[in-house]
């Protein structure tokens, strides 16, 4: 499934019909989220357009994150304006849009651009590539016929997307493609070891301090390969950690010797769970997430449980992984 020029097209003449935009992307922003609204907006800045930017409360920035350039157009919600162009990127269905998703499925004209196998297609016109690393890396291959520009800051942006979300290129969705298109960015003006700085050496001492507390108590099942640790709210607290520095957490877990599938059990404020998984390329975890109501790509995926505790969340999904 790749994208269709005609649909680029559509988006062209939206871009030129419209003076004003707003581009958004999913709750607890990863750095693909956040690169490609970030980029995308100061494309559509370039071009012209008033842009607002956004993503469902809260709209701060993860500490490593805050070097981003285009991060004043982050715009409150109640300040946002859906009469112009509506653009959702790196959002697999409107849910995950939080308390914009109605705002944006009764506005006129909505651009959805994604590269998750589940996405529903909930835009007036869907730009959808699986086979692109990030949403990231669709933006750089169409911002060409969108008739937009990519200067210095945008690679950056465009850049940072790529690299978190193929986890400094050395996941599966890694191919030849991407690595062309980051060489791109960085004759643009993208500095690799900059960005690594930035965003990989960018962790508060307490968040350093509860990765290694979670660490510690990891449990890993032989049998069945699952490697997992539970993160509650008091933790958070405890360590003084905010949610959204905790992206990365689950990666802590994937330098398991003979591990299959990695699994990150996260309390929420309001109590639930959210569960991330991460498995190695021969086990499809995303299926798994979508029969539990969640979703996302094969090898990285997640869902948000309705089972009111941990030891219940383990147990359901124990219930939907085979052992192999
Ligand atoms: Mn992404």
């Amino acid at each position: 499934m790749g994208i269709k020029k005609r649909d680029l097209s559509r988006v062209y003449s939206l871009i030129k019909e419209k003076d004003s935009a707003v581009v958004l992307s999913h709750q607890n922003p990863d750095g693909d989220a956040i690169g490609s609204t970030l980029g995308l907006g100061l494309m559509l800045r370039s071009a012209g357009l008033n842009v607002q930017a956004a993503w469902p409360d809260p709209i701060e920035l993860p500490l490593k994150y805050e070097f981003m350039p285009g991060k004043e157009m982050l715009t409150g919600p109640g300040e946002l304006r859906f009469d112009g162009l509506v653009i959702a990127v790196d959002c697999a269905n409107a849910g995950r849009l939080g308390e914009l998703e109605d705002a944006v499925l009764e506005a006129p004209a909505v651009i959805n651009i994604d590269h998750h196998p589940d996405n529903t297609f909930f835009g007036s016109v869907d730009i959808v590539d699986p086979a692109a690393s990030a949403t990231a890396e669709i933006l750089y291959k169409a911002a060409g016929e969108l008739g937009l520009e990519v200067d210095r800051d945008i690679a950056v942006c465009l850049y940072t997307g790529i690299v978190t979300d193929t986890g400094r290129f050395q996941f599966s969705n890694t191919s030849a493609g991407t690595l062309q298109v980051a060489a791109e960015l960085v004759e643009l003006g993208a500095e690799p070891n900059r960005l690594y700085e930035e965003v990989y050496q960018g962790d508060s001492l307490s968040y350093m301090r509860l990765s290694g507390e979670l660490i510690s108590k990891a449990v890993f099942e032989p049998e069945t390969g699952l490697v997992y640790v539970f993160m509650s709210q008091e933790e958070l607290r405890r360590f003084g950690v905010k949610m959204n520095e905790t992206e990365d957490l689950i990666d802590a877990l994937r330098t398991l010797r003979g591990h299959r599938i990695a699994v990150l059990f996260k309390e929420l404020d309001n109590g639930k769970i959210r569960i991330s998984l991460r498995s190695r390329a021969d086990t499809d975890i995303g299926t798994v997430a979508r029969r539990l109501g969640g979703g996302g790509h094969r090898v990285a995926a997640g869902y948000t449980s309705l089972k009111g505790s941990f030891e219940e969340a383990l147990e359901e999904l124990k219930g939907e992984i085979v052992a192999p």
